[in-house]
């Protein structure tokens, strides 16, 4: 059976479709090449109702991603907002997963585009816990991946597009077959980079580390979500190169997602980090992030989109 709610409705470039109706042809430019870019938001059912975490900096992540790859999006940054808000409305769930997608679909093949449509859909459905049900309280075991993240100047790591999911596949698969939750990927010069679908955080001495944009990873809006809070709760928070043994003697290590929120390591490579559970500067880091995305915190940034369902 399907994970998917399939009586859903799916947004596809300007109108609601059926579930069930929303395909595409097998020769479409996407399908060959990965010519797709992305995003992955979710939306709390809070107690002053159902609100999207962070939809502006996500579409507006998307149009990044787009333009990077050259692909010029036919709706503004004001419809695709709005369809966002929109799909979650019509479907009615209280929480739920969005996945904004831009494409190039159906007209010609070989690999310069040519005139394949810029195609926009939005489908939503409700995903639990990324890392499994155990993960935010008890931590994950992982291992650093025998695959690097792709090196600089060959796919853009700014870019959330379909195709850096390959790599990602690589980095999730090998690790599962190895008996971890997921793997940590190394950037090309053997510095640490990221999660198959996660960007990474260490608690080191105290400080809050993260890898520099430099080191191939995704420009994560929960990543900037916790550089936020850490320095509003007076941490310093440096970007910094990791080398791979420093997450072995880091004192806490934890993986950030809008998928994965803010879930705890307790071991790589089978090496225990820290005392072996959630540490209390990542306990500490997703309340807090909990607090934010709940609306029991003051929401002085503009994070959340609060929905009225009718
Ligand atoms: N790095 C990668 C490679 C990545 O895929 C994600 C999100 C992040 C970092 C964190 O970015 P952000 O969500 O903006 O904090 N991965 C998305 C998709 C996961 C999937 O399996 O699909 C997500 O978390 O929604």
């Amino acid at each position: 059976m399907s994970a998917f709610d399939e009586s859903a409705k799916v947004w596809f470039s300007g109108r609601f479709v059926d579930w069930k109706d929303a395909t595409i042809h097998v020769m479409s430019h996407a399908v060959h090449y990965g010519s797709t870019v992305f995003e992955g938001v979710r939306c709390y059912d809070t107690p002053k109702g159902s609100a999207i975490f962070r939809l502006k900096e996500h579409v507006k992540r998307l149009f990044n991603s787009a333009k990077i790859y050259r692909m010029d999006i036919p709706y503004t940054f004001q419809e695709v907002f709005d369809a966002c808000v929109e799909t979650l409305k019509v479907n009615g769930w209280p929480d739920a997963y969005l996945r904004p997608l831009v494409f190039r679909g159906y007209h010609s093949l070989g690999v310069y585009p040519g005139d394949c449509p810029i195609e926009v859909v939005i489908g939503a459905w409700q995903w639990g816990k990324y890392l499994g049900e155990e993960a935010l309280a008890a931590g994950v075991d992982v291992r650093v991946s025998s695959w690097t993240r792709m090196a600089p100047n060959t796919f853009p790591a700014l870019a959330k597009c379909g195709a850096n999911y390959m790599n990602s596949q690589l980095i999730k698969m090998e690790a599962m077959a190895d008996g971890y939750i997921e793997g940590i990927a190394l950037d090309s010069n053997g510095y640490v980079s990221e999660g198959s679908g996660e960007n990474i955080f260490i608690i080191f001495d105290g400080d809050v580390l993260t890898p520099p944009l430099g080191a191939s990873v995704l420009p994560g809006i929960t990543r900037d979500t916790v550089i936020t809070m850490a320095e509003e709760l007076g941490y310093t928070v440096k970007e910094s190169l990791i080398p791979r043994e420093m997450l072995y003697i880091a004192d806490e290590v934890f993986f950030t997602g809008s998928a994965a929120e803010v879930t705890p390591i307790r071991s790589i490579d089978r090496i225990t980090i820290g005392s072996g559970c959630r540490g209390p500067v990542t306990e500490e880091l997703q309340q807090r992030f909990f607090a934010y995305v709940n609306g029991e915190l003051p929401d002085s940034y503009g994070w959340l989109t609060y929905m009225k369902f009718n």
